[in-house]
C-alpha cells in the first residue's frame, strides 16, 4: 500500500478534477505483477493500468489500491468489474471513495466473492490527496493557505521589503505546491506590491511536465491588476475575480474576468461565491498566497482546509503581519489547529497544520 501511494502522487496535480489514485497488484505467491497510477482526468483509472501490466498473474493474486475502486461507468468503465473479470481473489483498498457517483465498489468486489478490506495505511493515504477527498466532501475547492514569514509572523519589514524572507530551498517547496494545485489565489495587495508571476518552477522538470495552475487576482474593484502585469504574461491561464459593481473596463481585455457578490457587510468579494466559481471551472485545489488581507477573509470564512507556514529563523519586530483581522475578536474564538508536520528545509521550518473541527 505504501508503494501505492508512491505511485498515486504521480498524478498530484495533473488528475484535477479526478483524484490522484495509485495500485499495485500482487501475484498469488505476493510477487509485484503490476502497477498504475492514475495520471489524468479521463484516462484509465490506476487498477486498468496496474491490471494491464499484470495481464495473466492478476488471477488469485491481490490489488492494493489508495481509493475504493469505482463501480460506476464513467468516462472509464468500472475498475470494481475490472478486477473481478481479471480473477483477483482479494482487494485491499486504503479510503473509502467519498464520490457518491462512484461509491459502491467494495460491495460490487464482495458480492462477486472476493475478499475485500478498506482501511489500510488509510490516514497516510488520506493525506496524499486530501485536496481531492476534501473537495468532493466539501463541495468546494479545498484551499491551502501559504505564508512565508519571520520567527515573530512578519511577512516584510517595516519598509515593505520582503525579498527573500525564506531560504531557495523553501521558495522552490512553494513552487512544488503551486504545481500541485490547481489555481493559486492572491489579492490584490500582493498583485499592486509585488506584482507576482505565480507560475510554477521546478528545476528536477522540464517546464512542458508541470501542469501549471490557473493564476486567480482577487481585485475587487478592478483596480490592481494592470497592463504589462506579469500575470498577463500568458504562460499561464490568468482568471481576475472582481465585486458585480465594479467598473471593469479597465482591465477586461486583459484577462479573464469573473464577478462576484461581495463579502455581506465588507469590502472584500464572498469567499464562499469565489470558491463556487472556481469549482464550477473544475478547480479541487486553491493554493492561497495572500497577502494578510484576503487570508484574513477567507480565515473569517472558515474557508482553510490547511495552513502551511515557512518561518525563517529572523527577527523584524515591525511590519505586516501574514494574517489581518478575520473577524475573530477573543481567545475562545481562536481557530485552532492541529500540527500535522514539522519539517526542516535548510535553515527555515516548514510547518503544517489543519484547523480542529468543533
Ligand atoms: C480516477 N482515477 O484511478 C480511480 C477513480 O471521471 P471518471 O469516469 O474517470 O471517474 C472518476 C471517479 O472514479 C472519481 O471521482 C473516483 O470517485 C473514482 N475512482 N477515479 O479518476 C482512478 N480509481
Ligand atoms: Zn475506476
Amino acid at each position: 500500500m505504501r508503494r501505492a501511494i508512491a505511485l498515486a502522487a504521480r498524478g498530484l496535480g495533473s488528475t484535477s478534477p479526478n483524484p490522484a489514485v495509485g495500485c499495485v497488484i500482487l501475484d498469488a505467491s505476493g510477487a509485484t505483477a503490476g502497477e498504475g497510477s492514475h495520471l489524468r482526468a479521463g484516462g484509465p483509472h490506476a487498477e486498468v493500468h496496474a491490471l494491464r501490466e499484470a495481464g495473466e498473474r492478476a488471477r488469485g493474486g491481490t490489488a492494493l489500491v489508495t481509493l475504493e475502486p469505482c463501480a460506476h461507468t464513467g468516462r472509464t468503465g468500472p475498475c470494481a468489474r475490472a478486477l473481478v473479470d481479471a480473477g483477483v481473489s482479494r482487494v485491499v483498498y486504503a479510503v473509502a471513495d467519498p464520490n457518491a457517483e462512484a461509491a459502491g465498489g467494495a460491495a460490487t468486489l464482495a458480492a462477486a466473492g472476493i475478499d475485500v478490506e478498506g482501511g489500510l495505511l488509510a490516514e497516510e493515504a488520506e493525506e496524499g490527496n486530501i485536496a481531492w477527498l476534501t473537495s468532493v466532501r466539501r463541495g468546494r475547492p479545498f484551499v491551502r493557505w501559504k505564508y512565508a514569514a519571520t520567527l515573530d509572523g512578519r511577512s516584510a519589514a517595516a519598509d515593505g521589503t520582503s525579498r527573500w524572507i525564506t531560504s531557495p530551498g523553501s521558495r522552490a517547496d512553494v513552487h512544488r505546491l503551486r504545481a500541485e494545485a490547481d489555481a493559486v489565489v492572491v489579492g490584490s495587495g500582493t498583485a499592486r506590491t509585488d506584482d507576482p508571476h505565480l507560475g510554477a518552477r521546478d528545476a528536477a522538470l522540464l517546464d512542458s511536465e508541470i501542469t501549471q495552475p490557473l493564476r486567480v487576482v482577487v481585485d475587487s474593484s478592478a483596480s490592481a491588476v494592470k497592463p504589462g502585469a506579469r500575470v498577463l504574461d500568458g504562460s499561464a491561464p490568468t482568471l481576475i475575480a472582481v465585486a458585480e459593481d465594479a467598473d471593469a473596463s479597465r482591465i477586461e481585455g486583459l484577462a479573464p474576468v469573473v464577478r462576484l457578490p461581495r463579502a455581506p457587510g465588507g469590502t472584500g468579494l464572498s469567499i464562499p461565491a469565489l470558491l463556487r466559481g472556481l469549482y464550477e471551472r473544475d478547480v479541487r485545489s486553491v493554493l492561497l498566497e495572500g497577502g494578510p488581507t484576503l487570508a484574513g477573509a477567507f480565515v473569517a470564512a472558515r474557508a482553510v482546509d490547511q495552513v502551511v507556514g515557512y518561518l525563517a529563523p529572523a527577527l523584524l519586530g515591525a511590519g505586516p503581519h501574514v494574517l489581518a483581522d478575520a473577524g475573530i475578536g477573543t481567545i475562545a474564538e481562536a481557530l485552532r489547529l492541529r500540527v500535522t508536520g514539522a519539517d526542516r528545509i535548510g535553515p527555515d521550518l516548514r510547518l503544517t497544520a489543519v484547523p480542529v473541527l468543533p
